[in-house]
């Protein structure tokens, strides 16, 4: 595309200001004139070579030109005849130059803002930029529709007409038509009314649409009074507050085309939003917190990086109140539709707008993304985010996992409610649900090798961390062997009980025949484990039995001290009563002399207790251990019983899931 400006005119009206040069070299601020301004924005927009018609003052203007040093090529046409012709007359002089062009075409004497530049340059169809709700100017051009398209453009159209400014984007179909409009025009001798003249006669073959660019500026400068008011709106415009939030860790051409437009509204702040808040509805972020706020505090055209905490845009809103908040409008549906709904409520409060520019689903985009979990999958990136959660979230939950598909429903189910999302941090590899899925008891029937099967198939198709039930960990010269198993395959945490000789399931307490380990010889297992792990991440928790085997808290808190000091990166605490009570009071005394140790709870019978309570009583780890596995089993059996009842299908079809839909959980490669 080429870009044409029309300076041949004299501007008598701008007074003693256009007695040395040319009206397009006037001042809008100290750093900027109307010309240096629309080079600027052609330059950016990647429009190369720039035509300039020429009247007075000629030689300054090209050197003026030439000085500003923007990568544009330019090409001067003179107009001699500046004083007796219009420029009609200067268009038809430079019509080599322009002929069998995309052309954006505009006047010397027009200021506009960043966004309506971008607006007329990005139209994929032929437009000239109209206003909806400015005043009808009484010398100045207007517009007449027809159908949608403009049919006329003159100073003497008022009926229905639209204010009209004279920046044109003309694809080369409609300025070819146009271009030999104007020099049949010219050859006749009609070289001093407007180039819209010719425009007129032949518009019907055009199709011009109109670009709306309501009230923002986009205005001509023909005296000195208009230029008191464009300078003192663009000074406005520019010091106009941005804000748009961004949870990316890889940034992409998308994102750099919304900040660009975000800058071209005024100054921009970026919110980046804070880790939990991404993982939440999204991933974790590859890049820390601190490393997107200064990704994003190195980009062009960003002022200010500041923290959003929350998917919620109401607290930073209410704090900041920008001008204009700037989103894709993939928003307008789906589970971001209430934020933009609160968005909106915010603004409208204090008078704020919010400005949507189209979502970019690049298919490369996506590729990025797809990349981005791959990389969170492997597990020198999985096994260290445990840890990394523990440090950035008061509380980690995990959900029970047992095979890819139950992992599939702890990595993607997200419950979205009052502007927050909510999803599982971590899977707990249980060996009751590992074992059942076998249709085998949970007394460590199961061996390692086919436990570890079942975290092949969690980690082929996941990326939250693993907590993985080791049972008792077996003896302490084999304990050694799983923990460097477990790291290798990018499992986070192993959590190993003390008991030991036959190891029963918790569930059924001291009943069941079961005895706990020395604290000696477990102290000694979790010391064992510790020297043979090999990376810095990886973290043996061990689990106290005193409570399910009845042996009293006061041996529950002496066996958590001793197993700290043995070297234990977590203390798991169970009980099998209803009531929590024990474990609140284990907590609050474990607290006392252990502050950041984390402790762990699997709340199967104590399951009143929220999440948010947990958290006030010092609890780091809540495991649902067996909710999915005991949800699973009622609903196959309701099934198999409505099919031997009825003896057909169709009655238990209410109840099933189409395929159609678990196929879609399932990632596809490509
Ligand atoms: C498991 O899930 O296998 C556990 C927790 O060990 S519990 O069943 O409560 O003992
Ligand atoms: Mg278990």
């Amino acid at each position: 595309m080429k870009a044409l400006i029309l300076n041949s005119g004299v501007g008598s009206r701008m007074g003693t200001m256009t007695a040395r040069q040319p009206k397009c070299m006037t001042n809008l601020s100290a750093c900027e004139t109307i010309l240096s301004r629309q080079l600027r924005q052609i330059a950016a927009a990647g429009i190369s070579e720039v035509v300039v018609t020429t009247g007075p003052f000629e030689q300054a203007l090209i050197s003026y030109c030439e000085g500003l040093s923007y990568p544009l090529q330019y090409t001067f046409v003179h107009n001699r005849d500046y004083q007796d012709t219009n420029y009609i007359y200067s268009i038809f002089l430079a019509r080599s130059h322009i002929r069998n062009e995309e052309l954006l075409l505009m006047h010397g004497d027009l200021v506009m803002e960043d966004e309506v530049f971008r607006q007329v340059v990005e139209s994929r169809q032929s437009c000239m930029a109209v206003s909806s709700t400015a005043p009808l100017p009484e010398k100045d051009f207007k517009a007449v529709l027809q159908k949608g398209l403009i049919r006329s453009v003159g100073v003497e159209f008022f009926d229905g007409a639209l204010s009209a400014q004279p920046i044109y984007h003309l694809t080369r179909q409609d300025w070819q038509i146009w271009l030999s409009e104007i020099v049949r025009f010219c050859e006749s001798g009609s070289v001093s009314c407007y180039a819209e003249n010719a425009f007129n006669e032949v518009s019907g073959q055009c199709r011009l649409f109109p670009m709306d660019v309501r009230n923002m500026l986009c205005a001509e400068i023909d005296s000195q009074a208009d230029l008191a008011v464009v300078s003192a709106k663009l000074r406005e415009v520019e010091n106009r507050s941005v804000y748009l939030c961004f949870s990316a860790d890889m940034l992409h051409g998308g994102h750099m085309s919304i900040l660009r437009k975000a800058a071209g509204l005024g100054r921009v702040t970026v919110g980046v939003l804070s880790d939990e808040a991404v993982a939440s509805y999204k991933r974790v972020p590859l890049l820390s917190f601190t490393e997107r706020c200064t990704l994003f505090q190195n980009l062009k055209g960003v002022e200010r990086v500041v923290e959003q905490r929350e998917l919620s845009y109401r607290s930073i809103l209410e704090a900041l109140k920008p001008d204009i908040v700037v989103h894709g409008d993939n928003w307008r549906t789906g589970f971001q539709e209430p934020l933009r709904r609160e968005v909106l409520e915010v603004l409208a409060s204090y008078g704020g707008r919010l400005v949507e520019f189209p979502y970019a689903d690049n298919p490369e985009y996506l590729a990025l993304e797809k990349r981005s979990r791959a990389e969170l999958s492997l597990p020198d990136n999985r096994r260290g985010r445990l840890k990394k959660l523990l440090g950035q979230k008061g509380l980690v939950t995990a959900m029970e996992a047992h095979d890819g598909l139950s992992g599939l429903i702890v990595e993607n189910t997200k419950v979205h409610d009052g502007g927050k999302t909510f999803s599982f941090d971590a899977m707990w590899v249980s060996s009751l649900c590992d074992s059942t899925a076998k249709g085998k008891p949970d007394i460590e029937l199961v061996d390692m090798t086919s436990r570890f099967r079942t975290i092949d198939d969690l980690t082929e198709v996941t990326t939250k961390p693993i907590i993985f039930d080791g049972d008792s960990g077996g003896l302490a010269e084999h304990f050694v062997y799983t923990v460097r198993t477990l790291e290798k395959m990018g499992v986070s945490a192993v959590i190993i009980e003390d008991k030991k000789g036959l190891k029963k399931n918790s569930l059924f307490g001291a009943e069941a025949g079961q005895t706990q380990d020395s604290i000696e010889n477990f102290a000694a297992k979790i010391a064992a484990g510790k020297r043979a792990q090999k990376s810095f991440d990886f973290m043996i928790i061990a689990r106290i039995e005193s409570l399910i085997l009845e042996t009293g808290m006061e041996d529950a808190l002496k066996r958590a001290f001793a197993f700290v000091a043995a070297g234990a990166d977590g203390i798991m605490i169970h009980s099998r009563k209803p009531d929590p009570e024990e474990i609140f009071q284990f907590a609050e005394e474990f607290r006392k002399q252990d502050r950041h140790t984390p402790l762990v709870v699997v709340p199967t019978t104590f399951h009143t207790v929220t999440e948010e309570e947990f958290t006030r009583r010092g609890i780091n780890i809540v495991i649902y251990a067996n909710q999915l596995m005991r949800s699973q089993v009622p609903a196959m059996r309701r099934t198999a019983e409505s099919i031997l009842t009825h003896h057909r299908a169709m009655e238990a079809d209410v109840q099933l899931m189409p395929f159609g839909e678990i196929i879609r959980m399932i990632p596809a490669e490509d």
